[in-house]
């Protein structure tokens, strides 16, 4: 007894084939003229197949709905005599059918871990352009080209771009330098296209974080301050306040004040405060400043005089 032709078959079914699509039917002849039965003695585990044991028909199953999966089914399909013939056992021949898996484009890309770019996602200012922000990828679960991903950048045409996506690694860099103090975040979205001939696309949208450097110096609400001291004010008398600001964050933000070194020392200057004070008697004394200093050593300073 054989199985025909040449005891192996090639056949293709879609990926979404519906239930009981027929796939392939295997013939076995038996010059004895014995009764065969069919049935899959391998490669069916998922239990996808099922075979007539009578005519040899490999459909989809019915129910649940078939889910094919990868590119190819390898069956082994066994056909046994019922040795009506009367030989010493029963004969059987085994065949090889090949169930090619044609993929269709029904998943689109997917960025995992868009949560954690969006955490993750900064840059500092004032960087050439070109610099690296973040790299991202997707998945898709499909075959072939209806699984291969390109990355792009969703902009308004009208918008210059502030960064650039390479399409085959996912890497963004940035398109200009930033100033942290003109604009804090920039909101982009990501997306992943598959190279299907109707492709399919996701999105990842996040906000860029623009991280501060020390690139501001404190400035003085006012450039000048004059005040108008009796010779007898009480040491210890505060009388002025003299207040700074600094455009950037944190740290590069913080302002200490200070009198600069060759000022006279009857006045002082609270270095948290800003407030300035008799420190000593006053005698003859003509006129002192003050001045700010941050962590930067950058100065500005302003007068006090009597
Ligand atoms: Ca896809
Ligand atoms: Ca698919
Ligand atoms: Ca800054
Ligand atoms: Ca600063």
């Amino acid at each position: 007894m054989t199985l025909n032709p040449s005891c192996r078959y090639r056949t293709f079914v879609s990926e979404d084939a519906g239930p009981n699509t027929l796939v392939a039917t295997v013939l076995a002849k038996d010059p004895d003229g014995d009764g065969i039965t069919y049935s899959i003695t391998a490669g069916n585990e998922e239990g996808n197949f099922v075979i007539d044991s009578q005519k040899g028909l490999i459909r989809l199953r019915s129910t649940p709905l078939p889910k094919l999966q990868g590119l190819e089914y390898i069956l082994n399909v066994t056909a046994t005599d019922d040795n009506a013939s009367g030989g010493p056992h029963p004969l059987t021949s085994t065949a090889r059918v090949v169930v090619g898996v044609d993929d269709v484009n029904n998943n689109k890309p997917i960025f995992e871990q868009c949560q954690q770019y969006r955490e993750q996602a900064s840059v500092l200012e004032n960087q050439p352009a070109g610099t690296f922000v973040l790299q991202v990828h997707a998945v898709d679960a499909d075959e072939g080209a209806n699984g291969k991903v390109k990355y792009g950048l969703m902009h308004r045409d009208s918008a210059m771009p502030a960064f650039r996506i390479h399409p085959d690694t996912g890497v963004i860099v940035t398109a200009r330098r930033f100033d942290r103090e003109r604009q804090r975040e920039y909101s982009i979205t990501v997306t992943a296209t598959d190279w299907a001939e109707e492709p399919l696309i996701g999105i990842c949208q996040l906000a860029i974080q623009i991280l501060d450097q020390n690139d501001n110096s404190p400035k003085f609400e006012n450039l000048r301050y004059e005040y108008f001291l009796r010779e007898d004010t009480l040491v210890g008398t505060s009388f002025l306040r003299v207040a700074a600001h600094d455009d950037d964050f944190g740290t590069n933000a913080a302002i200490t004040y200070s009198m600069s070194v060759e000022q006279p020392e009857y006045l002082r200057v609270n270095p948290v405060t800003g407030w300035v004070y008799v420190n000593q008697p006053i005698s003859q004394v003509t006129c002192g400043s003050v001045s700010t200093k941050l962590m930067n050593k950058s100065l500005q300073s302003a007068s006090v005089c009597d």
